[in-house]
C-alpha cells in the first residue's frame, strides 16, 4: 500500500478501525481513484496496488466532506460478493474549494496529497490573483504548492513572466513547462516521488491533462483545443480521476476551474501572503489599518515598491471573502494537523524576516 500513498497516520487511523469492530469482520484498505454515478472505483483493495476494483458507498446519507473524495482512503467490507466502503479514513491533507454557484458548500477537490501543482499557461489565464487564491487554498490544506507556467513555447519575456508570478508566490516553487518541446516537462521530474501524490489544479485550457500525459508516457487522455480569441479551455476533462506513472508517483487530474472559492482558507491565507503578515507585525501599532498611521511598516514598503499595491488589495479582498464565506458555512473539513498550517505560516514569516535581513529578495 506504501507505493499508492500509505502513510503512518492512515495505518494508525486504520487499526483503531479494526479493532473496534467484531473479529469475524475485516475491512480492507484501498484509495480512491474515482467517483462514478455512486460508485467508488478504488484501487489496492485486492492487495495489488494497481489493480482496480468497483466498492458502494454504505452510508447513502454520507454527504460533502463526509463523503468519499478521490485521494482519500477508505475502509471496504466485502458482503454478500460486494465491496462496501465503511469509513472514509482521516484526511492527512487535502485540497478543498467553495462549491461552484450560489450555495455555500465545500467541495473535496483531492484527498491525502502531498503537491498541490496550480497550473497556469503563457497568455489570458496568466494571473496574479488567481494563482495568490490557489495558493491561499493549497496551504490551507496542508499541502505544498508548486506554480507551473505552461506552454512556455509560445512566445513571451521569461525574466518579466517569473518576476510576476513569483511576486505572488513568495517563497514558492516556480517551474516552466511545454507539452511541445523536447524536455519541456523535464523541471517536474524531481516533484514525481515515487508513492507520493500530487494533483493538477487551475482552469480549463491550460494543460493539465497535457502534462499529465506526457508524464504518462502514453498519451490516452482526452485533451481539448482551447477557443480562438480569449484562450478558454472547453471543459474536456469532466472528471477527478488518479493516476499512477511510471516513475511510481499518483497524479490525480481534475476538470478545470471555472469559479474558485476559498473554503475555511484563513490560516491558507496568512502564508500565502506572509510577506504581508511579516510587515505587518512591524507596524507601530497592532492595530494598524496600514492606511494612513505613522510608523507603518506596509506603508513604507509600498513606498519602496517592494510591496505592489494590487497585492495588498487582493489580499484584502481575499481576507473579506473568507470572512463572508465562514460567517455563512456551519462545516468545516476535517483533517490532522491544522496547528501544522499556522507553523507553516509562522515559518514562512521568518523565513522572509530572515532574507529581508540578509538582504534577499524572496518577493
Ligand atoms: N502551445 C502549447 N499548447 C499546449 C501545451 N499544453 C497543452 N496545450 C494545448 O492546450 C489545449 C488544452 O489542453 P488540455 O490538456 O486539454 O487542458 P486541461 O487543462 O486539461 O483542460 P480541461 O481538461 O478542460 O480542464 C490543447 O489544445 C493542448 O494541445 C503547451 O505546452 N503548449
Ligand atoms: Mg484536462
Ligand atoms: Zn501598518
Amino acid at each position: 500500500l506504501k507505493a499508492l500513498g500509505w502513510g503512518d497516520s492512515h495505518h494508525r487511523h486504520f487499526e483503531q478501525l479494526s479493532n473496534r469492530i467484531e473479529r469475524t469482520e475485516t475491512l480492507v484498505p484501498a484509495r480512491v481513484a474515482a467517483l462514478e454515478r455512486g460508485a467508488v472505483v478504488v484501487l489496492g483493495a485486492g492487495g495489488d496496488p494497481r489493480s482496480f476494483a468497483v466498492a458502494r458507498d454504505g452510508r447513502s446519507r454520507r454527504d460533502g466532506l463526509d463523503a468519499p473524495a478521490v485521494g482519500d482512503w477508505v475502509a471496504l467490507r466485502a458482503s454478500a460478493g460486494e465491496l462496501v466502503v465503511e469509513h472514509v479514513l482521516p484526511r492527512s491533507s487535502y485540497f478543498v474549494r467553495k462549491e461552484a454557484g450560489r450555495r455555500t458548500a465545500a467541495q473535496m477537490v483531492a484527498a491525502n496529497v502531498d503537491r498541490v501543482l496550480v497550473v497556469t499557461a503563457i497568455g489570458d489565464d496568466l494571473s496574479p490573483g488567481r494563482i495568490e487564491r490557489y495558493l491561499a487554498a493549497i496551504w490551507a490544506g496542508g499541502a505544498e504548492p508548486v506554480v507551473v507556467i505552461n506552454k512556455r513555447d509560445r512566445p513571451h519575456d521569461t525574466a518579466e513572466v517569473r518576476a510576476i508570478v513569483q511576486a505572488s508566490a513568495p517563497g514558492v516553487q516556480v517551474v516552466s513547462t511545454s507539452t511541445v518541446t523536447d524536455g519541456g516537462t523535464d523541471e517536474l521530474t524531481p516533484l514525481l516521488v515515487p508513492g507520493s501524490t500530487i494533483a493538477l489544479v487551475g482552469s480549463s485550457g491550460v494543460g493539465k491533462t497535457s502534462l499529465l500525459n506526457r508524464l504518462l508516457g502514453d498519451g490516452q487522455l482526452a485533451t481539448g483545443a482551447v477557443r480562438e480569441g480569449d484562450d478558454k479551455g472547453r471543459h474536456t476533462t469532466t472528471r477527478r480521476e488518479l493516476h499512477w506513472l511510471p516513475s511510481g508517483a499518483l497524479v490525480i487530474d481534475t476538470p478545470g476551474m471555472r469559479e474558485f472559492g476559498l473554503w475555511d482558507a484563513g490560516a491558507g491565507l496568512s502564508a500565502a501572503f506572509a510577506d504581508i503578515e511579516e510587515l505587518a507585525a512591524r507596524c507601530r501599532f497592532t492595530d494598524c489599518t496600514h492606511a494612513h498611521e505613522p510608523e507603518c511598516a506596509v506603508l513604507e514598503a509600498l513606498e519602496r515598491g517592494v510591496l505592489l499595491p494590487d497585492r495588498l488589495a487582493r489580499y484584502h479582498r481575499l481576507a473579506r471573502e473568507i470572512a463572508h464565506v465562514e460567517a455563512r458555512a456551519g462545516e468545516r473539513p476535517g483533517r490532522e494537523g491544522k496547528q501544522r498550517v499556522k507553523n507553516i505560516a509562522r515559518g514562512m514569516r521568518e523565513r522572509l524576516k530572515i532574507n529581508r535581513k540578509l538582504g534577499l529578495k524572496d518577493w
